[in-house]
């Protein structure tokens, strides 16, 4: 289970969060069905992971600019991208928002303030510099906030993204979405740093590890972060403990995943432990919620 504080937030504010959350995760059942079904062919699950783009995306003002990976369907949920076209791109039609050009995510969409990532990983993290760049030069009080995986720290990237930002004060929230796995390698092979936080040291950067799974953690830390970047124009790295709960994608399985890491995992699910919670779950209040954030006129904008 997780621990909740709900600081001074409003239940108004709760509500939100939690309705967010569940959004993402009920998209994503539905996109298993299909696959199930043969009428989608490809598909990067975040489910156990939607504490951090929900999260993150709520602590934002909506006009700020988020670099989105393959695992970020809460930021497009959460900015409130309209389902129809978000449905049309997944299964590849013209109506979607790369025009047919692919079926996966790999857009963005600037009426939303989201760079999509065009497949390669850590690219995200410069243009979130360019992206900074431009507010401080502007003297806007804005951030700009990048995703990579654990795995994408080890891209040469990372690195240059997270120096340059140091070095030209850039108020940049760059956040490692830490879920154990990049691909079939776990992180024991994949860096030996104790944790990835020790590296904004590094860079001279501020930084803090946070349990990625806890929606109140993340976006209080963020909008935390985000007033601290504004203030001191300083670029920010969080490290958001989590775990990938399925395949890296649909079609990969999990085989090479220790069953017991999975069902210790399971019992931090980010959705159920927030219904659990401030539902007070009963399966009634479940599929009030669920109806709720489907039919939510915000949703079909
Ligand atoms: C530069 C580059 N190298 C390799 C890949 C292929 N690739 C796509 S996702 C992925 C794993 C990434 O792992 P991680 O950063 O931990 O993110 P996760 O998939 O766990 O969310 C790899 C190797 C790529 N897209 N770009
Ligand atoms: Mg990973």
């Amino acid at each position: 289970m997780i621990t909740y504080n709900r600081l001074n937030y409003s239940d108004e504010t709760l509500r939100e969060l939690f309705r967010a959350i569940v959004k993402p995760r009920i998209i994503e059942e539905k996109m298993l069905n299909l696959l199930r079904q043969g009428k989608i062919s490809k598909w990067f699950s975040g489910i156990g992971q939607e504490a951090i783009s929900v999260g993150a995306t709520m602590a934002l003002e909506e006009d700020e600019y988020i670099m989105t990976l393959h695992r970020n369907l809460g930021v497009f949920t959460s900015r409130k991208m309209p389902f129809l076209k978000l449905f049309n791109q997944w299964q590849g039609n013209e109506n979607g928002y790369s025009k047919g050009r692919e079926r996966s995510f790999h857009f963005g969409n600037n009426e939303h303030h989201i760079v999509g990532m065009i497949s390669h990983l850590g690219p995200q993290l410069t243009i979130a510099n360019g992206i900074s760049l431009a507010h401080k030069l502007r003297k806007e009080n804005k951030v700009s906030l990048a995703f990579t995986g654990e795995g994408g720290t080890s891209e040469g990237d990372f690195h240059e993204a997270l120096n340059v930002a140091s070095v030209w004060d850039l108020p940049v929230i760059f956040v490692i979405e830490n879920n154990g796995y990049g691909l079939s390698t776990p992180v024991n092979e994949q860096y030996r740093a104790e944790s990835l936080i020790d590296k904004a040291k590094g860079f001279g950067m501020e930084g803090v590890q946070i349990d990625g799974n806890n929606i109140l953690a993340v976006y209080d830390t963020i909008k935390g972060v985000r007033d601290y970047c504004i203030r001191e124009q300083k670029p920010y790295l969080l490290e958001c403990m989590t775990f990938r709960m399925r395949g890296h994608e649909e079609a990969s399985g999990t085989k090479y995943v220790p069953q017991d890491l999975i069902s210790e995992w399971a019992k931090k699910d980010p959705v159920l432990c927030a219904l659990l919670t401030y539902a007070r779950c009963s399966s009634s209040s479940l599929i009030r919620a669920r109806s709720h954030a489907l039919t939510s006129r915000s949703s079909f904008a």
